[in-house]
């Protein structure tokens, strides 16, 4: 089968895991995906949180599939002259080094331009260019925190809170995914490549669009009425951490089932969505509560949230959380266990539909990875296992014309 991006080569140039993110997915869209890496060490994740010794760790292998591996010393004159050609002969070239990395390397936008004026450069780096600390070299929890994702996450009681979601790393590469597509389109159209630059800072404050709303918000009427600080609590003049409450237009809460003494996951999240009021006391066993001018509209609500939280906990007292949901489904309440990454691995649905995917590695065996999120009437994509380092090195260099002779100079010099 003919895949979408077969035919497009990208340089990837990426390390940890925003960078490696994007390109990956771009491989399982069809792309060809070189991940050039330094001789003898590598992306630093295939050694980093390693289970296995001396095997390519899952942070690397969960990151790098369906890719080759390269070994390259793009700081030696013979790597330089290695990457030029590979330069002239693809269309993307993806980076996430630290600032200046990849311009003292002697590889600015203006000479990979002259090199192919084709070609697409996208960057990820920690903070946009031009600003105050475009200087700093980035991780993931820095840039939760420089994105207003910190700030709004957690207990109002409690400090500025990291979500386990990648929201500096993963994310960006997938806004980076989006930009080198829209790239490879205009570059159909005009034949012109450009430069394509996301930072983790912008793409944190693009998933907490909603968070400045509530600022706004803030700033016009001094209170917000969705969260849990509303009506008795205060309010300053920065949008508060919301504990678990939905921050949109229906209320919401993390509440305990059957076993939660014993088991930390044993809750569901439960929307109490305005239309779904009626069937909502119908499901509890509050009947009364339906045309209680108390309790009938979602103002009046407001004052009683927590109370009405608590009454559903009682409910959920003798309920597992799976029996929970399947109870609430049926009234069309919005709700979901809250899922363990083991309930996960294990889920049926997701083996079915190819998130969740077990791949073979030529040195660790099997391992479940996430596959593509994203579903294709037309393409079923594949994940095939990470590279292991070097792997592809002399199909690479046979493929820009170099002959086995000067493979072998190569490697004399420690170039590849
Ligand atoms: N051959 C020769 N040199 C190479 C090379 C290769 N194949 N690949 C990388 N290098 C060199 C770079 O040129 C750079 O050299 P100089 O600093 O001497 O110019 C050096 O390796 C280090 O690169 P780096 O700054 O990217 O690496 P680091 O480990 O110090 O920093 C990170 C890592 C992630 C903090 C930094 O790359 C960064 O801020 N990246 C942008 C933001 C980002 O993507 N962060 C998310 C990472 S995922 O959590």
């Amino acid at each position: 089968m003919t895949k979408p991006l077969d035919g497009i080569k990208i340089i990837d140039f990426t390390h940890v895991q925003a960078g490696p993110a994007c390109t990956q997915m771009l491989a399982w869209f069809g792309a060809d995906v070189i991940k050039v890496e330094r001789p003898g060490a590598g992306d630093v994740t295939r050694s980093q949180l390693r289970d296995i010794p001396n095997v390519d760790a899952l942070y690397f292998t969960m990151l790098n599939s369906n890719k080759r591996s390269l070994t390259l010393d793009t700081k030696k004159p013979e790597g330089k002259e290695v990457l030029e050609r590979l330069v002239r002969e693809s269309d993307v070239l993806v980076e996430n080094f630290g600032p200046g990395a990849l311009d003292r390397m002697g590889f600015s936008w203006e000479r990979l331009k002259e090199l192919n004026p084709k070609m697409i450069v996208a960057s990820v780096k920690g903070f946009s260019d031009g600003h105050h600390y475009d200087d700093l070299k980035v991780y993931e929890n820095v840039a939760q925190c420089a994105g207003g994702a910190a700030s709004t996450t957690g207990f109002w009681d409690g400090p500025p809170t990291i979500s386990a979601a990648a929201l500096g790393d993963s994310n960006t590469g997938m806004h980076l995914a989006i930009g080198i597509l829209t790239a490879l389109i205009g570059r159909a159209k005009t034949g012109k490549g450009q430069k394509v630059a996301v930072s983790m800072q912008d793409s944190v404050l693009n998933l907490c669009r909603v968070k400045l709303r509530d600022q706004q918000r803030l700033e016009r009427v001094g209170y917000l009425e969705e969260y849990p600080q509303y009506p008795h609590g205060t309010f300053s003049d920065v949008v508060p951490r919301g504990g678990n409450a939905g921050g949109g237009g229906q209320p919401g809460w993390v509440l305990k089932c059957k076993g939660w003494e014993t088991d930390p996951n044993a809750y569901i999240y439960f929307t109490v969505q305005g239309h779904a009021w009626e069937p909502i006391c119908r499901a509890l066993g509050k009947p009364e509560w339906i045309n209680d001018p108390a309790y009938m509209t979602a103002e009046a609500r407001q004052p009683h949230i927590f109370e009405i939280f608590a009454t559903i906990e009682a409910w959920l007292a003798d309920k597992t959380k799976f029996e929970a949901v399947d109870i609430l489904r049926k009234f069309d309440i919005p709700c979901a266990p809250v899922l363990t990454m083991k309930e996960l691995a294990d889920d049926p649905s997701l083996r079915a539909s190819g998130t969740i995917v077990e791949v073979p590695h030529k040195e660790r065996g099997t391992y479940l990875t996430v596959g593509s999120p994203i579903k294709f009437s037309e393409l079923k994509p594949e994940v095939t296992a990470s590279p292991l380092l070097g792997e592809h090195t002399e199909d690479v260099l046979a493929g820009l014309g170099y002959t086995k002779q000067q493979i072998f100079n190569l490697r004399e010099v420690k170039a590849v």
